[in-house]
């Protein structure tokens, strides 16, 4: 059996981790801290719907969608409002089913420069509420709509000043918390809710997570009373459950995770749900283990789990069927990355060298645009150039061959690196192809720049930083699976993702995100509402308030990682 064993856990591991620098390593367990942490995920609600709703608000409170293109039954959905979910609307549809299903729904078209969408409108609205909630804490911005806090030690300060037990007001947003532990249908939900907040007998934990909760309702309506946004959070002990129950109860709502909770909570959680879980992993477990929820992985050793997954997933495993994750919030309030893809569907590929350096030529236009905003906001400077396609193979089918990934270091000048993503492109294409004269056709394309880092403060030439070697990408150019030569002036390494195919760019900084992140000018408040104690009473003042429970669909569709964020949308 022990050999039986042995042979299946190492196909086991090798499908599942197998794909060569496919996106999303194994997953490995960090060290857990010893003291208790209070860690939120914030993401915002129908978020390009809001920043469209703000821009005009006759839209506030009416189905809406935001659309991508129009040219084919009506463009494709990338945002849906609330209002319009309960028509049945879904971000899958085509703008003309959306029509179908909700005669009077409002399509807003998403902004295009360059022949493709342009979300800078989006990405400075996402840095507003950025500015907000990073004055509490440490704050990590995990894609265009979503940020995680560490609060421990705003809680910690709260606990010791102004505990919820102690006050005689309790703000009154967290008595809406939604708490893991508490029933949620029961009529006097609130004072049960103020309760719990306000227990003085519970542990050291809850406590904290008790101030956390409170601390979060206060960012939340601080967020809503500036942007206008509302934006859901999960709150508990770490990332990973944060970020879990986040989406759990939405919109404007947020959800704490007790310790007590934790259990039974994961028991019934299919593992697919989990982030790290989603792809050969997460099946490999299903099909070769059995294991359907995450709870299922408690009757399996930390040995066993080691022998099929290898030593480092085998404890991340382990650990994560407990609910432990010892994953820090990254101090960051800035992108690791600038991603500026398209997608060229069905008769839309790209069949021929001079349409592919046209549109490279279009992306990699914008992506200078943005590093050297980056660099003069900022003062921060990409390193890696990347390049990421795929390829239809025609009679080829069911062919797995993928399109590498190519990187070379990065230089700047919009010219240079349209020359250098061109070569990146023609080596991809090379090995993809080998020599054959055989048809191609490409259906998405994208390039990236990453391994950035801040130039030392004090520099006086920024110039040596941004020359980069001399190579170019015809002397310099690798897999992205392999770690690029850098330039001599590495200040950290980062742990660059090359993300697969963005199909628009995401995160990227601007001027008027420089100003936010910088505190150097607030965004113009287009209304403000004073001393709102609960945001249920604004949203209920300016439209009528859906309060939606989702269930674990609703939360897988509402939270991907940053890698996959776009990857669903038509170009
Ligand atoms: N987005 C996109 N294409 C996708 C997914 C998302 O363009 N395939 C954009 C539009 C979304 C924004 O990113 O408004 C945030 O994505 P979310 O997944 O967080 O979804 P929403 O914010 O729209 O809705 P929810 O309230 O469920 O979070
Ligand atoms: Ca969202
Ligand atoms: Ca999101």
């Amino acid at each position: 059996i022990e050999k039986g064993e042995r042979k299946r856990g190492a196909r086991a591991a090798e499908s599942a981790g197998g794909g060569g620098g496919e996106r999303g390593a194994m997953p490995v367990a960090r060290p857990e801290p010893q003291e208790p942490r209070v860690i939120a995920h914030l993401d915002l609600d129908c978020f390009y719907v809001q920043v469209e709703q703000r821009r005009n608000p006759a839209l506030r409170g009416q189905p809406t969608a935001v659309v991508q293109y129009n040219d084919w039954k009506g463009g494709g959905l990338i945002a849906v409002s609330y209002e319009a979910r309960k028509f049945g609307v879904k971000r899958s549809m085509r703008g003309d089913e959306a029509k179908n299903v909700c005669p009077g729904i409002n399509l807003v078209q998403v902004p295009v420069s360059r022949d493709k969408a342009d979300l800078n409108v989006y990405r400075n609205a996402g840095s507003e509420v950025v500015a907000i909630l990073s004055t509490k804490g440490k704050c990590e911005r995990a894609s265009i709509d979503e940020v995680y806090l560490d609060l421990t030690d705003a809680a910690k300060e709260m606990l010791l000043e102004s505990p919820p037990e102690s006050s005689e007001f309790t703000f009154e947003e967290a008595t809406k918390s939604n708490i893991l532990d508490l029933p949620s249908d029961v009529g006097d939900r609130e004072e049960n809710v103020k309760a719990w907040l306000c227990r003085a007998d519970a542990n050291y934990q809850d406590k904290l997570l008790a101030c956390g909760a409170v601390l979060v309702a206060q960012l939340r309506v601080k967020v809503l009373e500036e942007t206008q946004f509302t934006c859901s959070a999960g709150i508990a002990h770490n990332k990973m459950l944060a970020k879990l129950v986040s989406g759990m109860h939405k919109p404007a709502q947020q959800t704490v995770v007790p310790s007590s909770s934790v259990q039974d909570f994961l028991a019934s959680l299919p593992v697919k749900k989990m982030k790290q879980l989603g792809g050969k992993l997460g099946s490999s477990l299903q099909d070769d283990l059995g294991v359907k929820t995450v709870g299922d992985l408690l009757g399996f050793t930390e040995e066993k789990l080691q022998e099929y997954y290898g030593v480092n997933t085998g404890t991340w495993l382990w650990k994560t069927a407990r609910g432990f994750s010892g994953e820090e919030v990254e101090d960051r309030l800035l992108p690791k990355s600038h991603g500026c893809g398209k997608t060229f569907p069905g008769p839309k590929a790209l069949k021929n060298h001079s349409s592919v350096k046209s549109w490279l030529d279009k992306l990699c236009e914008e992506l200078s645009e943005r590093i050297q905003s980056d660099l003069s906001c900022n003062k921060r400077v990409a390193q890696t150039l990347t390049l990421h396609a795929r390829a239809s193979k025609e009679n080829e089918c069911n062919s797995m061959k993928k399109f590498p990934s190519k990187s070379c270091p990065l230089r700047y000048g919009t010219g240079k690196i349209q020359e250098d993503a061109m070569k990146l492109f023609e080596s991809g294409l090379h090995d993809f192809w080998g020599s054959r004269s055989a048809r191609w056709s490409i259906t998405s394309l994208s390039v990236t720049a990453s391994k950035i880092f801040d130039i030392p403060s004090g520099t006086n030439s920024i110039l040596k930083y941004i020359k980069g070697p001399s190579s170019n990408a015809s002397t310099a150019i690798l897999d992205s699976s392999s770690t690029p030569e850098l330039t001599p002036f590495v200040v950290h390494e980062e742990q660059c993702e090359p993300s697969s195919i963005k199909e628009e760019c995401d995160n990227s900084i601007s001027a008027t995100q420089c100003r936010l992140i910088e505190g150097k000018g607030a965004p113009k408040k287009l209304s403000k509402v004073q001393g709102t104690g609960s945001i249920l009473k604004f949203l209920s003042q300016s439209q009528p308030a859906q309060h939606e429970k989702r269930n674990f669909d609703g939360l897988i569709c509402s939270h991907q990682g940053p890698g996959e964020f776009f990857r669903s949308k038509r170009g």
